[in-house]
């Protein structure tokens, strides 16, 4: 016989197999238990598809456990749906299928569910217990969950400093601090979050293709801070390979009426932001618009040091690189809470969360 928390622990294991194919849903996972043995199992496998309990229960009736079905809690990470999305609500085919008991380790912030998917569960008689585990539930969703709640992408600020923090040399000509080994872990990196965030100045210095090449995975929105549109249309972010968003004072333009200059690429979107205090708000409500869960903001330093002067981050991953510059451009001062350290080879990240 194990223990609720238990069973828990299982269903959060299953929602991780959700990893890389839901986003932007929730990975979710669904253990259902009667008689002290689990009986069907399931998790949202991929965007689109069915949610975690509906895996659970097509796996319980293919056991040949359905006549047990009034005498099963169901374990279910995220609260059960209440809408008619994708797929019809969760929370209807527990009702449906006369489960007594559902324990959830979050509530679901999505204002299509947000506590509806409880109500009616409760409403059909079933007990109803929240918030078992819930830390481990809101650090596995964090990006889901702060996008909810925020109104804004979770934010991962990294950078790449010398032993000595500069992050730039004199003038902020840039210079190779981190390893090849960091490079592949930063286009992993690339390829888990929705989009990633540079500003002008390094734009122009180091023409980034902002991709993922080191390692398999999407390639993320490239988001650039250009405020005059001042870029040169030569510099890979205009290569339409992957969509792009250009955040300006000008404009706001869309295809086919995009200025001369940018005309045979329609990748770009302009979004306009208004000059003042609150430029990234600005920026961060306009992607939480496009839906956008996650941000990777790469720099330079002005960018980095202005999202955490405001408190907009949630992850920092900094890495220092074995050699000294002596002088150049001082990297940001980090903030936050030391969650972990590793060593890259002479590489050393160290990991903070807010
Ligand atoms: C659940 N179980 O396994 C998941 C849930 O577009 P849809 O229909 O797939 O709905 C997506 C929303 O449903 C998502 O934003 C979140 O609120 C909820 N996800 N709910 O009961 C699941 N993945
Ligand atoms: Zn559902």
């Amino acid at each position: 016989m194990n223990t609720d928390e238990e069973y828990m622990q299982r269903a959060l294991q299953l929602a991780e197999y959700g990893r890389g194919s839901v986003s932007p849903n929730p990975m979710v996972g669904c253990v259902l238990v009667a008689d002290g043995r689990i009986i069907g199992e399931g998790w949202h496998r991929n965007y689109g598809g069915p949610h975690a309990e509906v895996h659970a229960v097509r796996d319980a009736i293919a056991r040949g456990h359905e006549a047990l079905f009034p005498l099963t809690t169901a374990y279910v990470t995220l609260e059960p749906c209440s809408h008619y999305g994708k797929t019809p609500p969760c929370a209807a085919l527990l009702v449906h299928q006369k489960i007594t008991r559902v324990v959830v380790a979050n509530d679901d912030p999505n204002p299509l569910v947000a506590g509806r998917g409880l109500t009616l569960l409760r409403d059909a008689g079933i007990q109803v217990e929240r918030g078992l585990l819930a830390e481990m539930g809101q650090k596995l969703n964090r990006r889901f969950f702060t996008f909810f709640t925020k109104k804004r992408p979770y934010i991962i600020l990294k950078w790449a400093e010398s032993a000595d923090g500069f992050i730039a040399a004199a003038g902020g000509k840039p210079v190779p601090i981190s390893n090849k080994y960091s490079t592949q872990l930063v286009h992993r990196w690339r390829g888990e979050e929705d989009a990633i965030l540079v500003g002008r100045q390094t734009t122009l210095s180091d023409n980034p293709s902002l991709n993922v090449r080191h390692w398999p995975g999407t390639n993320p929105v490239r988001v650039v801070l250009d405020r005059r549109l001042s870029l040169p249309q030569s510099l890979r972010i205009f290569d339409a390979s992957q969509p792009t968003i250009l955040y300006n004072y000008l404009k706001r333009t869309d295809p086919p009426t995009l200025p001369e200059r940018y005309s045979n690429n329609f990748e770009v979107a302009f979004s306009q932001i208004k000059p003042g205090n609150d430029e990234l708000d600005q920026v961060l409500s306009d992607l939480y618009a496009r839906k956008i869960q996650s941000v990777l903001v790469e720099g330079g330093t002005t960018i980095l040091e202005a999202f955490v002067k405001a408190g907009l981050w949630d992850e920092i991953r900094r890495c220092q690189g074995p050699m000294r510059l002596g002088s150049g451009v001082k990297a940001p001062a980090v903030g936050g809470t030391l969650v972990g350290s590793e060593n890259i080879d002479d590489d050393l990240w160290t990991f903070y969360q807010r």
